[in-house]
């Protein structure tokens, strides 16, 4: 597994209904492709140490109407898409969860990403037949879908993608942790106004969601880290 430990992966691209609002437009990237692993770290928010942001922000957001098809897009590197790279989308080996929250804003280019609260709207983890939601986002192409919920109010959102990479997780810090935060702007919404945790608090190193033995006794289970997945 050392010779994956450089093989990272970003979120960099949204799809709406189909359509793509564009490579990195309107997502908070990185220019380092490394996890986070303090789950107590302001960094575990949006990414981009050691403000909680990844500058310059981009000047984006992108238009999402409630109900519609959301896929977000990881690949290795900013560069490394169609480029036959076999870590790309991610290290194959990085195997874990996909998880997707949203935080209501006054506005998405806000520089404050501290004292959000937090919903999630989708979680993908260890399915029946044991197979991780990272190998599925690794046989997509690094594309993951869901739905963004159709009750919640209109306006401006950041939306924080998440994968949870296990292969260090037996002890803590191991797990690696790698979020990217997007810009959007909710229309057609409803009146929910769901309740939310807070990054960093989300998680402990104690959950067993981010301490977690991957490879011996193969596992069968896994409990997602977080809160429970809104529903309308
Ligand atoms: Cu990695």
């Amino acid at each position: 597994m050392l010779a994956s430990a450089s093989a990272h992966t970003i979120f960099q691209e949204l799809w709406v209904n189909g359509v793509s609002a564009g490579h990195t437009t309107g997502i908070r990237v990185p220019s380092y492709d490394g996890p986070i692993t303090d789950v107590t770290s302001n960094n575990v928010i949006c990414n981009g140490g050691p403000n909680a942001l990844n500058t310059p922000l981009p000047t984006a957001v992108i238009n999402v109407p409630a109900g519609a098809q959301v896929t977000a897009e990881w690949h290795h590197t900013l560069t490394s898409a169609g480029t036959g790279d076999t870590a790309d989308p991610i290290d194959p080996g990085h195997l874990g969860p996909v998880i997707v929250y949203l935080a209501k804003v006054d506005s998405a280019l806000t520089k404050t990403v501290t004292g959000l609260k937090w919903f999630k709207i989708y979680e993908d983890g260890l399915d029946s037949n044991l197979q991780w939601a990272v190998t599925r986002l690794y046989k997509n192409k690094g594309k993951v879908s869901f739905t963004m919920p159709s009750c919640i109010q209109s306006g401006q959102y950041l939306l924080r993608a998440e994968i949870i990479a296990l292969h260090g997780a037996s002890s803590y810090p191991g797990a690696q942790l790698y979020m990217e935060c997007a810009q959007i702007n909710v229309t057609g919404g409803g009146n929910a106004t769901p309740s939310g945790v807070n990054f960093p608090g989300a998680y402990a190193g104690t959950d067993p969601g981010i301490k977690f033995q991957l490879y011996y006794p193969t596992p069968t289970t896994y409990i997602v880290p977080g809160p429970t997945v809104f529903k309308c």
